[in-house]
């Protein structure tokens, strides 16, 4: 009899461990499905005046948006000139300050790039430094030590660790909160990173193709085959169903890739589209166009 009742209670657990799976498998197909129908774009407004804005930066708390601008002439990019600024700006797109951040000889800014903001601090990615700078009271800025770099480009973190793509190495540094330092395999001309749910993610400029990466750094990244949809991929993001969202920066266009990793849609075409950023709370994808000075803001529409 004991027997039997540990068998019945084995079972009893086996289907109940069946049903939340099943549970979990349709929450998962209706999710892809509803992705799979395509997410749409309404353009929300358009914001002029920026210096080569490479990235746009949401502060889900605040709802304020960071603006890194690079500040340099066609060619100079990555040029330690000296000249470079981060704006700050409303959810909707009003200025509240032009050069919020500005170079300072004490504290230059040469060419900053990816933006991303972890426990009250906006780090800054500026050519081969690692900036950190507290929200609040703005400053003073504080360089994160890294081995060696040579052109760092995209920030994420998944709210404790702090990912940096290094373009010119072909990886990406894990930073954790006392400052260790983990090599994470990426894959050559490593452009944007993100995290979603305990997992990374980047896109290859010269591949043009988008990777899944193992943070903990022991495993090769795993590529999804999309490449033949895209020309140099700058920034990645994710929806809450999963579905991706990358800037095409020369394909000049913004698309969407169902969580299949295969269904790839045109979200929008417009040019030099950098490093994106969105704001899940207010659903809106913020897009830099690198080379024409400006920003266009949209609402992320569900089917
Ligand atoms: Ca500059
Ligand atoms: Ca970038």
């Amino acid at each position: 009899m004991r027997q039997i009742g540990v068998v019945i209670a084995a079972l009893a657990f086996a289907a109940a461990a069946q049903g939340a799976a099943a549970q979990e498998a349709a929450a998962q197909e209706a999710a892809a499905q509803g992705a799979a129908q395509g997410w749409t774009l309404e353009q929300a407004a358009v914001v002029e005046g920026f210096l080569v804005p490479e990235c746009l930066c949401p502060d889900p708390e605040s709802g304020a948006v960071y603006v890194s601008n690079v500040e340099a002439a066609e060619d100079e990019y990555w040029n330690d000139d000296g000249k470079g600024f981060v704006s700050r700006m409303t959810a909707t797109g009003e200025i509240e300050a032009l050069r919020w951040l500005d170079t300072d000889p004490l504290a230059v800014l040469n060419g900053p790039k990816g933006l991303c903001i972890l426990k009250g601090n906006l780090y800054i990615a500026d050519n081969g430094r690692l900036l950190r700078c507290p929200i609040k009271e703005k400053g003073p800025v504080a360089e994160v030590p890294l081995p060696r770099t040579g052109k760092l480009n995209d920030l994420a973190t998944d709210g404790e660790f702090l990912y940096v793509s290094d373009t010119e190495l072909g990886l990406v540094y894990k930073v954790g909160p006392t400052g260790s330092q983990t090599i994470i395999q990426a894959p050559p001309s490593v452009n944007g990173v993100t995290c979603f749910r305990g997992r990374l993610f980047a896109v290859g400029w010269d591949t043009h193709e988008v990777y899944e990466l193992d943070p903990s750094g022991d495993n090769p990244p795993v590529p999804f085959g999309v490449a033949e949809h895209f020309t140099n991929l700058d920034g990645i993001e994710v929806l809450a169903d999963g579905t991706f969202i990358v800037s095409d920066f020369m394909g000049n266009q913004v698309c969407s890739i169902a969580p299949d990793r295969k269904t790839v849609q045109v979200l929008v075409q417009l040019e030099s589209p950098a490093d994106i950023g969105i704001d899940r709370t207010r659903g809106l994808l913020y897009v830099p166009q690198f080379m024409l000075n400006k920003a266009v803001i949209y609402k992320l529409l569900r089917p």
